[in-house]
């Protein structure tokens, strides 16, 4: 013996199934305009966002590996989230874009002249993602985190590390994105179509025109250096002060 459904039966479970769906939109649509409160962890591989995570969910850091899945954990209201630097993982940061408070991007302040172009190939496809969230929503803020501070050599008895390694950064991501912004990018491709006007991701207002964090169109962004073998104060006063 077969039941065959009625119509009936097949048109209630359709409009349930439409019904549910509405719901899931509405209220994931209520959520990303309630509550941004993710802390999301992205840069290169080796950078030390797993250290970072769990020094600001256990207080100390672990042993690591190279990441190979998205890890996520609270400290009180705020949801620290973990994007591998693989570059088959590290685009999975989009899907957490929308809740973001604020963009994380790690940096090893040691080794980023020598990382440079990976660093801001990866850099130039986060500032992309955040030019392109439409004007009805607020922006996260983009810190960038000059990290590993705790390796860097103060040279001249003038300068302190913190500013040594925030200053080297900052510097060379700066010069990095430019040459990136002159040679056309190869990122950015997927928002053709939407209209036909491609954003480059790296637009900046003010006289120099050449590519600085400061006149950066995709709103602010804060140099904080960080060390899980000294401190993630910077880190943590940021959140606590800010989410
Ligand atoms: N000296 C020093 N080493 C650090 C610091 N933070 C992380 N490390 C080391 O850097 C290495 C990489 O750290 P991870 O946190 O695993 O790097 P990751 O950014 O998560 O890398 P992926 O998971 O591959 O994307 C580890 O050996 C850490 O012990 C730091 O502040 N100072
Ligand atoms: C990292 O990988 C090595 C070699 O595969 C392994 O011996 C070690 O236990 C791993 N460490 C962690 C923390 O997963
Ligand atoms: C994810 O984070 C939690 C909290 O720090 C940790 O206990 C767990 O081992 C992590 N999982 C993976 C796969 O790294
Ligand atoms: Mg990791």
């Amino acid at each position: 013996m077969t039941l065959s459904p009625s119509p009936q039966l097949l048109l209630s479970s359709l409009l349930l199934a439409l019904t549910s769906i509405a719901i899931f939109f509405f209220i994931s649509r209520r959520k990303n305009q309630a509550q941004r409160n993710v802390l999301l962890l992205t840069g290169p591989s080796d950078s030390g966002k797993t250290a970072i995570f769990s020094s600001l969910i256990h207080g100390h850091a672990i042993p690591t590996n190279t990441s190979m899945q998205v890890n996520s954990s609270f400290i009180t209201t705020t949801q620290v989230v973990d994007v591998p630097g693989h570059p088959r993982l590290r685009d999975q940061f989009k899907e957490f874009l929308p809740l973001a408070k604020a963009v994380v991007f790690v940096v090893d302040a040691n080794t980023v002249s020598r990382n440079a172009a990976v660093a801001a190939e990866h850099l130039h496809s986060i500032l992309d993602a955040i030019m392109a969230i439409p004007p009805s929503q607020p922006l996260p803020t983009l810190l960038i985190l000059a990290h590993k501070a705790d390796l860097i050599k103060a040279s001249s008895i003038s300068a302190d590390t913190t500013t040594l390694a925030i200053t080297r950064v900052q510097t060379i991501l700066e010069r990095e994105l430019e040459r990136r912004r002159h040679s056309g990018g190869g990122v950015g491709v997927e928002s053709l179509g939407e209209d036909s006007e491609k954003s480059s991701g790296l637009d900046c207002h003010g006289p120099s025109g050449t590519f600085k964090f400061d006149n950066w169109e995709g709103g602010d962004v804060v140099f904080l250096a960080t060390s899980v073998k000294t401190s993630i104060a910077p880190l943590t006063e940021w959140v606590e002060e800010n989410m």
